[in-house]
């Protein structure tokens, strides 16, 4: 048994240049694992809470407190701990919280120690994270969910909705389907320069989109897709991440972009319209995160032939996904550690989305770094999507780039997640 001698936190920068925390776990064996907490910028209301520090320095997203509380309360609780019993290390740092979401040690905190944790585990087993995860089970690498144009709370507002996603479920390997996305990606970006539009990346390193209307961006994302030489809705689709949150006030819809209005029933017309028109299989947040009806809707109208992912909706709570499945809203649930601040619990939201016939797709924040581990959990646990943002930003690239490492390694047994998904794509 190996148990945990240290823990120990820094504060280390983000890819907006704002802090935020790092663990490092040590083993009284020796070795040692590592993690940073990421951090999001459109969240929803039931998110683990990060611990800031306010006031003036850095637009009061300071850490020095969140640092504190790992090297002060955590690491002591911690010390001792066996390092393969993740269960018991994330029960102690819960109980230590006391809270119901994490807002007295920060879900920065407890997110950043809980991964190094499993990273040291791994280390001490000697084993790549994604195979320390998913034992002898064969595993396979997940399609990516790529952002092309960046818009909402990432953008400024500079269209409403939040992503413009590459889907490559044509593809039959995970480079594959990345070499086809950077093509997409760059006749996106010619495009815009032809039209003078190219007005650099924004938070996810999609192009900042200047459209005038959110379905000209889903227009130029169809368009890039068939310059770059692909077939739109056999080979390259359409995802969105609507992230509607940031779009409802007071029960109406408004596009502020164009000044247009809706509630539900017209909101739900729009997506259906544009779900017939556009070569679209997925759609994220398309409602409130307290809109439960207006998802119910969306699911029953739509759900045959969509994907209609909760983010915000579920924030990576198994309790939340498990009543809000049972009353037939969505069919995936986006995952994302630090939304609920631990391991256990993020795997026990992936376990009862399938539970309830949910798929998952992991995800990254809108703050990112060099960290990978979301890679490795999904690779480990079988979970068949991963978004992590746009093809360009090494914070991005540096998760793309650790799938292919791990695609290679697994050399003619690298499975790829494409062929179950979207079934509906396949009787048509
Ligand atoms: C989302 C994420 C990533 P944020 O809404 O899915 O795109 O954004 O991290 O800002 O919540
Ligand atoms: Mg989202």
């Amino acid at each position: 048994m190996s148990r945990i001698q240290s823990v120990q936190a820094r504060t280390v920068w983000d890819s907006r240049g704002l802090p935020t925390v790092e663990a490092q776990v040590t083993l009284s064996s020796g070795p040692s694992g590592r993690a940073i907490a990421p951090a999001g910028a459109s969240t929803g209301a039931g998110e683990a809470k990060e611990l800031r520090d306010g006031g003036h320095r850095f637009k009061g997203m300071g850490v020095t407190q969140a640092v504190r509380m790992v090297n002060e309360q955590i690491a002591p609780a911690l010390q001792g701990l066996d390092i393969h019993d993740q269960a018991l290390i994330d029960e102690t740092i819960c109980q230590l919280d006391g809270t119901a979401n994490k807002s007295r040690l920060g879900g920065n905190s407890t997110t950043a120690v809980s991964l190094a944790c499993l990273w040291a585990a791994s280390a001490q087993a000697d084993l790549p994270l994604w195979r320390y995860l998913s034992g002898s089970d064969e595993v396979t690498l997940p399609l990516p969910e790529i952002q092309i144009f960046g818009g909402g709370a990432h953008a400024k507002g500079s269209v409403d909705l939040q992503d413009f996603l590459a889907l490559p479920h044509g593809a039959s390997s995970f480079a594959e389907s990345l070499a086809w996305v950077a093509e997409v990606y760059h006749a996106a970006g010619k495009d815009l320069s032809q039209r003078g539009k190219n007005l650099g990346v924004a938070d996810e390193g999609g192009f900042w989109p200047q459209f005038g209307s959110n379905e000209g961006a889903i227009e130029a994302l169809l368009k890039a897709i068939e310059q770059a030489g692909f077939k739109p809705g056999e080979q390259v689709s359409i995802g969105l991440d609507l992230a509607a949150t940031q779009y409802h006030h007071d029960g109406i819809y408004h596009w502020r972009s164009e000044d247009r209005r809706f509630d539900r029933d017209q909101l739900l017309q729009v997506y259906e319209r544009w779900v017939h028109d556009y070569p679209i299989v997925s759609m994220e947040d398309g409602f409130a995160e307290d809109d439960i009806e207006g998802m119910r809707n969306m699911t029953a109208l739509l759900g045959e032939r969509l994907q209609i992912i909760g983010d915000d909706f579920f924030v990576t709570h198994a309790a939340r996904i498990a009543e809000r499945a049972a009353l037939g809203a969505c069919n995936a649930v986006l995952i994302k550690p630090n939304q609920v601040g631990t391991v256990t619990e993020t795997m026990q939201a992936v376990a009862t989305a399938k539970q309830h016939h949910l798929d998952s797709i992991i995800s990254a924040r809108s703050g990112e770094t060099e960290d990978v581990s979301i890679v490795h959990l999904a690779v480990g646990w079988g979970v068949p999507q991963l978004k992590v943002g746009s093809f360009s930003r090494s914070e991005r690239m540096a998760k793309w780039n650790e799938g292919l490492r791990i695609e290679e390694s697994l050399g003619v047994h690298a499975g790829f997640s494409n062929q179950r998904l979207f079934a509906w794509l396949n009787k048509a």
